[in-house]
């Protein structure tokens, strides 16, 4: 199977984003604009995607068993959380009593702490490939140029801004179409949100599931070897989207 993601995919994860977290701005006619009818027929349930690579096709940066349980046992709980927490919204509407409307709290917390943790756990899993690394190249790099001065200042920040998130959490390459630029985010835990309106481009689960029993405490040298198997090209190509949908 291809690592990258058909247009559809990429599309739909990102009015996914905006569903279940309200993370990018975009209306539907504009998330959905190409190859989706806005609003047309019934929203599908949540499925967990194959990894589009072998289990152990990250190795030696990122071990089979540490990929085997995060992507089957951890990113499944988010897309069985997520699909429960859609069911128990439109069961608490349909009784609409004062009983069945206090669920909404509880229940507006799962689809942010689900719907939030299955669409980074689909981006992170195509922003890498067996025998990725390297640079970027194209618009991609010189947009990382302008806006970091350079790659390794780039580098340099997205590493800090991992490894210093406090807990569970993610490192976060964004667009922000307000202004038309690249920003790094670190985000703790991924129900709180920490900039609405940013399009995920690369991301790196710093939870401790992604990495302990390779790295046990020693995030750092997770975080470095993660630059061994980024896909650039799908960096690339979420780039090229993000950028369209906000022109
Ligand atoms: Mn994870």
């Amino acid at each position: 199977m291809s690592s990258q993601p058909s247009r559809r995919q990429m599309l739909g994860t990102l009015g996914t984003l905006a569903a279940a977290g309200g993370w990018i701005g975009l209306t539907p006619d504009e998330s959905f604009a190409q190859d989706t009818p806005a609003g047309q027929g019934m929203p599908k349930e949540y499925a967990l995607p194959p990894l589009p690579y072998a289990y152990d096709a990250l190795e030696p940066h990122i071990d089979a068993q540490t990929m085997t349980l995060h992507h089957d046992k951890h990113h499944d709980a988010y897309v069985k959380g997520l699909n429960a927490a859609i069911a128990g919204l439109a069961a608490a509407r349909k009784g609409g009593s004062p009983e069945d409307l206090a669920k909404v709290r509880d229940l507006t917390d799962s689809l942010a702490f689900n719907g939030s943790g299955h669409v980074l756990h689909v981006v992170f899993w195509t922003n890498m490939k067996k025998g990725g690394g390297g640079e970027p190249r194209g618009e991609l790099a010189k947009i990382i140029e302008r806006d970091f001065g350079n790659f390794g200042g780039f580098q340099a920040q997205f590493n800090t801004a991992s490894g210093r998130v406090q807990g569970s959490g993610w490192g976060i390459l964004a667009w922000e179409p307000l202004s038309g630029r690249l920003i790094v985010l670190g985000a703790e835990k991924h129900q709180n949100l920490t900039m609405f309106g940013c399009v995920p481009l690369l991301v790196l689960d710093v939870w401790e599931h992604a990495y302990y029993l390779k790295y046990q405490n020693n995030r750092a040298a997770y975080v470095t070897a993660f630059w061994n198997v980024i896909d650039w090209a799908n960096v690339s190509e979420r780039l090229s989207m993000a950028m369209r949908l906000s022109s």
